[in-house]
């Protein structure tokens, strides 16, 4: 047996986001997301799924939160659905859905819970969508007047914000692949898109700044670890491009003031540029305080013409699978989290980890040895990188409970909790147990 003990300050969470589980979709006053309109377009969706209950989370956090007390949990990761709060995206505030986060907030810090704030994860406004969405600067402007409101509202609650969740999937699998809302296939789109939410994210920091907001701020890129098929420089140059289009192109701006040239000109190629105004790099290098990094799977990739735009081909390698496709494998977060350091030695939260797994209630159990072990593997990592000397201060599963898995639909359970998605009834599952004796021991067993 092994035991892997846990620094007495470690952050021990679980995340979630608002169009995933909230529902109340016509509720409070909120405005229309392109998440709305996507989810009823026809094909988008499995099973034409969408967000208008969810887990219904809007009318029963309180129910969420003894869960998550229960649990054991000192950090709880959510976003705040900005058609909540401007429901035509740079109009009029909307109190009722400030008050809603205000009672969830409170009731999360009358739990002792640590709020962890996420601005932006997903949920655009459909009004700024159909002006040009995030390639318009309007968009951009109106997503710094958002901030500034949820800052001065929340100022004193909440130690730990995010600006974007996983930009690379807001720009490039929503806007390159056309997998997410609002579904576009274009690759200059999508550059567009990544540069329209990083000048957004800069101008949101030196906000934050100038208005003195209590606690750190960051942003939480999508980690694609990449290992070459073969030896050849060739694989390895695609691998190169599938980490560096996930991570470097949102962290080098961020960190160094400049985009990584090589992609600049792979994209150049492709036809694509990077349509960079007069100080832009200025705002979007503002320095930040955190670092929050979602990992899942990683690849053996090879170089293939056919591959799509990065000609980067994720070989199958039969690997054990979650019940979504992605290969388990834990060595990515290692190697991704020493790939880190070239920007410093940040520091860094997990705000995403997890695994897809389809059990379903047998007897009043949900028995999910397969995600228990998912954990424990990405845990034993997260051990050694500590052990490493790196700033990791905290780890989020994903999720607290099963939800909206975007075009999944509700078919892919991602939870510690079970959601019967009928009856709303939610149920702890075996990892659920496992997690809760994880946190009260601060240290990790490898079992057998
Ligand atoms: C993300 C996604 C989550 C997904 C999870 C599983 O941030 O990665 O937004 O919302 O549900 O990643 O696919």
């Amino acid at each position: 047996m092994t035991i892997f003990q846990f620094p007495q300050d470690f952050r021990w969470g679980t995340a979630t986001a608002s169009y995933q589980i909230e529902g109340a979709a016509q509720e409070g006053g909120r405005g229309v997301s392109i998440w709305d309109t996507f989810a009823r377009t026809p094909g988008k969706v499995f099973n034409g799924d969408n967000g208008d209950v969810a887990c219904d989370s809007y009318h029963r956090y309180e129910e969420d939160i003894a869960l998550m007390k229960k649990l054991g949990i000192n950090t709880y990761r959510f976003s705040i659905a900005w058609p909540r709060i401007i429901p035509d995206g740079d109009g009029e505030i909307n109190r009722e859905g400030l008050d809603f986060y205000h009672r969830f907030v409170d009731a999360l810090l009358d739990a002792g819970i640590e709020p962890f704030l996420t601005l932006y994860h997903w949920d655009l406004p459909q009004t700024l969508e159909d002006d040009g969405g995030w390639g318009n600067r309007r968009t951009v402007n109106a997503f710094v007047k958002y901030a500034e409101v949820i800052f001065k509202e929340f100022s004193g609650k909440i130690n730990f914000w995010l600006t974007f969740n996983e930009p690379w999937c807001i720009a490039f699998l929503s806007n390159m692949l056309g997998i997410h809302a609002p579904g576009n296939k274009d690759v200059q789109t999508a550059i567009n898109v990544a540069h329209g939410l990083l000048v957004a994210h800069g101008k949101a920091v030196q906000s934050f700044r100038r208005m003195g907001i209590t606690g750190q701020i960051g942003i939480a890129p999508n980690v694609c670890w990449a290992e070459p098929y073969s030896k050849s420089a060739e694989d390895q140059a695609a691998c190169d491009r599938s980490i560096a289009l996930n991570t470097d192109w949102f962290l080098d701006p961020i960190y160094k003031g400049s985009y990584p040239q090589f992609l600049v000109d792979w994209f150049a190629e492709a036809g694509a540029t990077v349509p960079i105004q007069d100080g832009d790099m200025e705002i979007i290098s503002e320095p930040i305080d955190l670092l929050g990094i979602n990992y899942y799977t990683m690849g053996i990739n090879r170089h293939n013409p056919e591959a799509g735009v990065l000609q980067s081909e994720e070989m199958n390698m039969g690997l054990i699978k979650t019940d979504i496709g992605w290969p388990v494998e834990s060595r990515g977060l290692y190697e991704f989290m020493h790939y880190l350091q070239k920007y410093g030695n940040v520091d860094v939260y997990i705000t995403e980890n997890g695994a897809c797994i389809n059990d379903d209630l047998e007897n009043g159990k949900i028995n999910d040895d397969r995600r228990i072990s998912y954990y424990e593997q990405h845990l034993a990592q997260i051990h050694r990188i500590i052990n490493d000397g790196i700033n990791l201060k905290g780890y989020m599963a994903w999720s607290l409970m099963d939800n909206y898995e975007w075009a999944e639909g509700y078919r892919m359970r991602f939870g510690l909790v079970h959601v019967d998605f009928r009856s709303l009834v939610r149920t702890p599952k075996e990892s659920y147990y496992w997690y809760q004796n994880v946190i009260r021991n601060n240290w990790l067993e490898i079992r057998n």
